[in-house]
């Protein structure tokens, strides 16, 4: 029982850098959406990868509403793409593309209070890093799986995820 355990527990290591979307909370697990905090700097030191997702939470004095390029310049809050409001907004991040999101109560995106989530593009739309996989994979490295087809990352998320809740349960199962 033990070793099948521990072999759960290898393979859930192994899952689990693929298996979940990142929940990014906005300005920090300490900040939240509100007014006086540096969110481009929050921004930057974030990484966002396609599926992720944001999660605004803020006080009824607040809003988050997702608009365009030009609106998020002049802080405009007419005809936003979406109006979100309650106190807790998540965000899914599905495409690359850069989200562009205000707080639309009177003066707060003019004094900062917007945040602009970049979320780089895969192969194609980025510039190639120095960090890219060759393009001849050595025949020696037969151990390591091939690349996911490209398009189904969300697809393999899902499974993994699945693969590695399942693997909890079954560990709890057996160890509890
Ligand atoms: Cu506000």
């Amino acid at each position: 029982m033990a070793a099948m355990g521990a072999i759960l527990i290898a393979f859930m290591l192994a899952a689990l850098p693929a298996a979940f979307a990142i929940q990014h909370i906005v300005g920090g697990s300490d900040q939240l959406w509100v007014q006086g905090v540096d969110y481009d700097k929050w921004a930057q030191g974030e990484k966002f990868t396609v599926g992720d997702t944001l999660l605004f939470t803020y006080s009824s004095l607040h809003s988050v509403y997702q608009v365009t390029e030009t609106n998020y310049g002049s802080c405009n809050t007419d005809s936003p793409i979406k109006r979100n409001s309650g106190g807790s907004t998540t965000v899914t991040l599905p495409t690359p593309g850069t989200y562009y999101f205000i707080c639309a109560t009177g003066g707060h995106c003019a004094s900062g209070m917007k945040v602009a989530v970049t979320v780089p593009g895969a192969s194609g739309t980025s510039p190639p890093s120095s960090g890219g996989s060759p393009p001849n994979t050595p025949p020696s490295s037969t151990t390591s799986s091939p690349p996911p087809p490209s398009g189904s990352t969300g697809y393999f998320r899902t499974v993994n995820c699945l693969v590695v809740m399942f693997s909890l349960f079954v560990a709890k199962v057996m160890w509890f």
